[in-house]
């Protein structure tokens, strides 16, 4: 371990520290970097984002929306590039000061309306629509507690397990010890609760399995971090068999396209501006 003897000075100093893959754009202030237009096409909806799970969120339940001939939903996506910094550029900071994908800016809305956040994005698209999130009180309140609880608890899959076993410079024991426990352990209360339902809230799919699905489902189906056969991802299979069901949906497929430029060449899609673009590409 390279750090054994480190010992944290009386104050943190921002300098050449290695953070692995993404340690280019790893930064401790926030705000733009540069001035950068964002371009704007015509349908309501413009979406900024990238395919990885939280990006996912969101095409995922565009292309749902889609899929029931709600044509209000259509949307144009566009490519922001995290690695190459374009989160930090001025047009996409107005939109989300956090400097994170996705952002989303709602341009039918009489002023258009700025979203950021994944969960709260996938709120606001269900309430505008009415459609994959309850509205009566008990199912709206378990819909909002597994969305909230993905929310929560993915940056220890994200941040924590996969920044620890696929992305740092080193491996260190301590890190991805304390990180798959946690993992494992959410994989289990994903289990159990699947164990009685066949979505997380009961029979009907919903925003939460959209949100919990971009991340753990892709866990099991091994599009993520290829941990499938390290977490024994197996083993879950309340949480297979689920994410197996939601994996096969046409709108699922289609989303988990969206702004994806890497894999192999017919699942990428930089850009999304019609339903007909799937056509095209595949
Ligand atoms: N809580 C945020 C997290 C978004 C997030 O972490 N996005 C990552 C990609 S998955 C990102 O844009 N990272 C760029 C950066 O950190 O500079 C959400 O759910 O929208």
């Amino acid at each position: 371990m390279k750090d054994e003897t480190y010992t944290p000075p009386k104050v943190w100093k921002w300098n050449d520290q290695d953070g692995g893959k993404w340690t280019k754009i790893n930064r401790p202030i926030s705000g733009a970097t540069h001035e950068k237009t964002l371009p704007v096409g015509k349908n309501p909806l413009q979406l900024y984002s990238l395919a990885t799970p939280n990006g996912v969120k969101v095409t995922v339940l565009l292309e749902e929306l889609i899929e029931l001939g709600i044509t209000d939903a259509e949307y144009d996506a566009y490519l922001i590039n995290i690695g190459e910094g374009d989160q930090f550029g001025s047009d996409f900071v107005a939109i989300n000061p956090n400097s994170k994908i996705p952002a989303l800016l709602d341009t039918s809305t009489e002023v258009p309306t700025r979203v950021f956040e994944s969960g709260a994005i996938l709120v606001y698209l269900a309430e505008k629509f009415g459609l994959f999130l309850p509205t009566k009180p008990a199912a709206r309140a378990e819909c909002m507690s597994w969305l909230f609880w993905q929310m929560g608890s993915a940056p220890y899959l994200g941040g924590g397990f996969g920044h620890f076993y696929s992305y740092a410079p080193m491996k260190i024991e301590y890190c991805i010890d304390r990180f798959s426990m946690e993992v494992k352990r959410q994989l289990d209360v994903l289990d159990k609760n699947l164990a009685e339902r066949q979505f997380l809230c009961g029979d009907d799919y919903n925003i939460s399995d959209i949100a919990v699905y971009s991340w753990y489902g892709s866990l099991v189906v091994n599009t993520l971090y290829d941990a499938q056969e390290f977490l024994d991802t197996a083993s879950y299979t309340n949480v297979s068999r689920w994410a197996n069901e939601i994996q096969s949906r046409p709108a699922v497929l289609r989303g988990q396209r969206v702004n994806k430029t890497w894999g192999p060449e017919e699942e990428q899609m930089a850009e999304r501006h019609h339903a007909d673009d799937f056509k095209i590409s595949s």
